[in-house]
């Protein structure tokens, strides 16, 4: 994809907030459609170019065999996911890919490890890799579970730019999900990852099961951290047979785009990530997601472990859409 220069139109009244209260949230959730995707796009072109879209791939650097039991993972033990384990990826094959994903287009390569939380020795390994995915000139991100202040703090000397972590959902809709490790265990690593200087990509999973209160209360708990994260991925559930969100009743599309929508607002500077679930939107869907303010994709035909969307199809539908791929944080 041409990777066009970035215009970045900046409106000084556009006010970050940290103080979000849930009928708030509520109330823009329940707007007219029309008004909510309209205040939304008002608000994203205030922040950033409304054509330009940040490309991300990612890459499972060790796959399965993870000890947590989140309800939604085809890489936990504890389920029956049709998934071959793999250690951790010699440092060969995550360049080979990174070059790859370059090639292809991608300005961030976002490496994922079916871990708990590393070892030190582990990161040790993953530095290497991020020393060498930047001396191709990308972006890196990781996402490798919980994260002690001695862990952060060597990501951060290795020259790491994002961490993923995210916070999935409500904390009250947490416990249906994950019981192996708390909200809080969350909100402590994303802390790290912030007081280390590394930028914090963190979003969550809609289409759960949860109800239109947790999906507010999710939002409203990432606009309400002290610093926004710079990439929030919204997630669409992906069924994975095995798992036990398999069969969870679809969320309605509409809804969807909304949640993107009041994602946007909320955030106002941060890259907001149509994620997970692609290749069960339709292009239409993603257009109104990109209207609704999602200014970044995972791209490349695979997410972790299940399908993504053909790059070829990607290509048409930005074609289509007269959208291009650059950018990376908001400039100010
Ligand atoms: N093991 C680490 C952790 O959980 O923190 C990092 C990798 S984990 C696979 C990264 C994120 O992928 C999860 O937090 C979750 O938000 C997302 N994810 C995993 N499986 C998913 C699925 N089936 N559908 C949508 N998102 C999913
Ligand atoms: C994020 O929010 N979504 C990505 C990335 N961060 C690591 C992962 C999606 C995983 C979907 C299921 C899979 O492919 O295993
Ligand atoms: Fe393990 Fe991460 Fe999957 Fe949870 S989301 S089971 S921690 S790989």
């Amino acid at each position: 994809m041409t990777v066009v220069p970035t215009i970045v139109r900046l409106d000084s009244s556009s006010s970050i907030r940290h103080d979000w209260c849930l009928d708030e949230v509520n109330e823009l959730f329940a707007k007219p459609f029309n008004d909510l995707i309209f205040q939304a796009q008002t608000l994203h072109r205030d922040n950033f170019d409304p054509n330009e879209i940040q490309i991300s791939s990612l890459l499972s650097i060790k796959t399965g065999s993870c000890s947590e039991d989140c309800g939604y993972c085809p890489q936990s033990a504890r389920y029956d996911a049709d998934l071959t384990p793999e250690a951790l990826m010699p440092i060969e094959e995550v360049v080979k890919a990174a070059q790859r994903a370059k090639e292809q287009g991608a300005s961030r390569f976002c490496m994922g490890a079916a871990w708990r939380s590393p070892k030190d020795r582990d990161i040790e390994r993953v530095v290497e890799m991020v020393q060498e995915v930047k001396s191709l000139g990308m972006e890196t991100c990781v996402t490798l579970g919980m994260l002690t202040e001695k862990q952060t703090e060597a990501l951060k000397t290795g020259g790491l730019d994002y961490y993923n972590h995210n916070l999935d959902t409500s904390e009250d809709y947490y416990s249906e999900v994950i019981t192996t490790r708390t909200y809080q265990d969350r909100l402590e690593t994303l802390e790290r990852v912030r007081d280390a200087g590394i930028n914090v990509c963190c979003g969550g999973i809609v289409g759960m099961g949860e109800s239109d209160i947790d999906r507010a209360k999710l939002l409203m708990e990432l606009a309400n951290l002290p610093k926004h994260p710079e990439s929030v991925p919204i997630n669409m559930l992906v069924q994975v047979e095995g798992t036990p969100l398999m069969g969870t009743e679809m969320l309605d599309p509409i809804i969807f785009v909304r949640t993107i929508a009041v994602a946007r607002i909320l955030m106002p500077e941060s890259r907001v990530r149509l994620s997970a679930g692609r290749t069960d939107m339709s292009d239409e869907m993603q257009a109104l997601c990109f209207l609704a303010g999602a200014n970044s994709i995972f791209y490349g035909e695979k997410l972790l472990t299940t399908d993504n969307p053909m790059t070829s199809h990607d290509h048409d539908l930005f074609n289509r859409l007269g959208v291009y791929s650059g950018g990376s944080s908001h400039v100010s």
